[in-house]
């Protein structure tokens, strides 16, 4: 057959890094079960190396009252399906780092979900202005197992380093591993490096296992 006879591939989302395929709708994916929300013991905590050494907490009236923004970003799953073009409403993590500032020497996050899941992140990845404490996204609160009351998305990183259900956000001087992170799957997360697994790991990009 010539080459003239066969169809032209499609063009590539440019939305989408390598690997990754759109998916309509919005699948739930989680380890373990959903977490039932209690609102009067919810809190969100920031602890750890904070500037003062002390631990800064919000209760959900206190967390709800906080500033708020909207962000447009992508969920990309590891498992190579995405979820485009959202659009985020809540706090952005600036606004925690300015209310509850980290240390001078703080290098890295670890954000606490519900059940212990965590995530590290660099501390450059969290101030991003487009990190945000999601409570909404296309304008509907969240639903319970997308992470009601309020989840992590972190635009340029595999969805794992976005835990649903957070409660505490660790300000660290040493980086550490998180849930996935600590199971095989790459320290920094990279989607447009396709950064999937920790055995594709440079030295430096991340703490011994
Ligand atoms: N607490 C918690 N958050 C989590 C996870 C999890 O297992 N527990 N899974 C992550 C993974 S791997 C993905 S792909 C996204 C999925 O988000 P969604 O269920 O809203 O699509 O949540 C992330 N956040
Ligand atoms: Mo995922």
């Amino acid at each position: 057959m010539g080459q003239s006879e066969q169809e032209p591939p499609p063009p590539s989302d440019p939305r989408l890094p390598p690997g990754q395929r759109a998916r309509r709708g919005w699948p739930a994916l989680h380890y373990g079960p959903v977490p039932r929300f209690k609102p009067l013991t919810w809190d969100l905590q920031v602890f750890g190396a904070t500037a003062s050494a002390e631990k800064h907490s919000w209760d959900f009236d206190g967390f709800t009252a906080l500033p708020r923004t909207t962000v447009r970003a992508d969920l990309h799953c590891v498992t190579k399906f995405s979820v485009l073009d959202s659009e985020w409403t809540g706090v952005s993590a600036s606004v925690l780092l300015e209310l509850a500032p980290p240390a001078e020497d703080v290098s890295h996050v670890m954000v606490w979900a519900e059940y212990g899941y965590s995530a590290n992140l660099r501390l450059a990845d969290f101030a991003d202005p487009a990190t945000i404490l999601a409570t909404h996204r296309n304008g509907e609160a969240l639903t319970a197992e997308h992470g009601f009351p309020v989840r992590l998305v972190v635009p340029g990183r595999y969805a794992w380093k976005g835990p649903k259900w957070v409660r505490a956000v660790e300000y660290m001087r040493a980086d550490r591993r998180g849930f996935w992170e600590e199971r095989g799957y790459h320290n920094l997360a990279d989607p447009w490096q396709e950064q999937r697994y920790s055995h594709q790991e440079e030295p430096g990009d991340g703490p011994l296992r």
